[in-house]
C-alpha cells in the first residue's frame, strides 16, 4: 500500500492573525497565561500588530466574545485564557462547565479554531503550577495550539 498523506500543522505565527480572549477575574494568574501567549506569539515570528487582547470580567463572558471575534472571519484562530478555582466559589461548575460548553459551540459553529486556555483547578497552588513563568505555561502552550490548529485548518 502507498503511505497515506499525512496533514500536520506548522507552528509558525508569520502571517497569521489571532485573537486572545483573557478573563481579568484571578488576574494575578491570568496576567501570567496572557505573557506566556504573548511571548510563544513572538518566538513563532508573529507581529504585534496582527494580535489582539480582548479582557472580559470573568470566565462565564469569554465565550459569546470569542465567538463574535472567530465569525468575524478576521482570525485563524482565537485563545481563551481565564482561570477558575474550584475553593473559591460555590458554583465553579457552571462556571467552568458553561465556559467550556460555549467555547465548544463557539469552536464547532465557527468552524474557527477556539483553544481552552482556561485553568480549572482545584487549588491556588495547581493554579501557579500552570501559570508559571518558566516551563509549562498554559497561555504560552494555549498559543502553540492554536498556531497549529490554524496551520492544520488551511491544509485540509
Ligand atoms: N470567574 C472566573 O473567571 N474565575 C472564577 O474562579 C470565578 N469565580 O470564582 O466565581 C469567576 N466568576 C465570575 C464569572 O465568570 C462571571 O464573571 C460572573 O458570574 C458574571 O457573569
Amino acid at each position: 500500500m502507498d503511505s497515506p498523506r499525512i496533514v500536520e500543522g506548522e507552528l509558525t505565527a508569520r502571517d497569521r492573525k489571532v485573537a486572545i480572549v483573557a478573563a481579568r477575574f484571578n488576574d494575578f494568574i491570568v496576567a501570567s497565561l496572557l505573557k506566556g501567549a504573548t511571548t510563544a506569539w513572538l518566538e513563532r515570528g508573529g507581529a504585534a500588530d496582527d494580535l489582539l487582547v480582548t479582557r472580559v470580567p470573568g470566565a462565564f463572558e469569554i465565550p459569546v466574545v470569542a465567538r463574535k471575534l472567530a465569525a468575524s472571519g478576521r482570525y485563524d484562530a482565537v485563545v481563551a485564557l481565564g482561570c477558575v478555582i474550584r475553593g473559591d466559589t460555590p458554583h465553579f461548575d457552571y462556571v467552568a462547565g458553561e465556559c467550556a460548553r460555549g467555547l465548544q459551540l463557539a469552536n464547532l459553529e465557527t468552524g474557527v479554531p477556539i483553544v481552552f486556555g482556561v485553568l480549572t483547578v482545584e487549588t491556588v497552588e495547581q493554579a501557579l503550577e500552570r501559570a508559571a513563568t518558566t516551563a509549562g505555561n498554559k497561555g504560552g502552550e494555549s498559543m502553540d495550539t492554536a498556531l497549529e490548529m490554524a496551520s492544520v485548518m488551511a491544509r485540509i
